[in-house]
């Protein structure tokens, strides 16, 4: 092999090393988001967005996306959850669009504050101090002690009751609270 030869392949292979660490896609806390109010119900009826961004600021499609509960003891996530989504434990895992977003509408009960913790491929890029349920009484479903447990969290302003997240257990909470009871009949529970 000419000297020449042996100094463009080392070339070569240098610019191919450099644009592959280049190219490694990493999920980036300073570019990804968490949007939303984190409250969940049985007919998983609220919704979370997360979106996913690289160290360029670039979306990252296809990204695995976990939302850790582990920090809220009390929460209970339903085992089957809508199409594309998984859950083990107190986990729930969807995947990332082509724009680097996933919209949770988690299927559970509980609430109460504590670390919820959300990964990206494994990166925590997010977290939220405190879960929000109609389902209080964290049974997986919306009946009878849940109606006493959210006058109660009303009257002492407990914010786990708090379901739009306005800072205040008040009457657009109340609302929800009927609409997610609604959408249970007195045996419904998770999907
Ligand atoms: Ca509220």
């Amino acid at each position: 092999m000419s000297k020449f030869l042996r100094m463009a392949l080392l070339a070569g292979l240098g610019v191919m090393a450099v644009t592959s660490a280049a190219s490694a896609v990493v999920p980036d806390p300073t570019f990804s988001s968490c949007v939303g109010c984190m409250t969940i119900a049985p007919g998983g009826e609220y919704s979370f967005s997360v979106t996913v961004k690289d160290q360029f600021n670039l979306p990252i499609n296809n990204s695995n996306v976990t939302i850790d509960f582990a920090g809220v003891p009390v929460v209970v996530i339903c085992p089957t959850q809508d199409a594309g989504f998984t859950s083990a434990g107190q986990t729930i895992s969807g995947k990332t669009g082509i724009s680097g977003g996933v919209v949770f509408t988690t299927h559970g009960g509980g609430a109460g504050a504590g670390t919820i913790k959300i990964y990206a491929d494994g990166v925590q890029i997010c977290s939220v101090a405190r879960v929000h349920s109609p389902d209080l009484s964290h049974n997986t479903k919306i009946d009878l002690p849940d109606v006493g447990a959210f006058a109660a969290d009303q009257a002492g302003n407990i914010l786990d009751a708090d379901l739009n997240c306005s800072g205040s257990v008040d009457l657009p909470d109340v609302g929800l609270f009927a609409g997610s009871q609604a959408n249970h009949s007195s045996d419904v529970h998770c999907p």
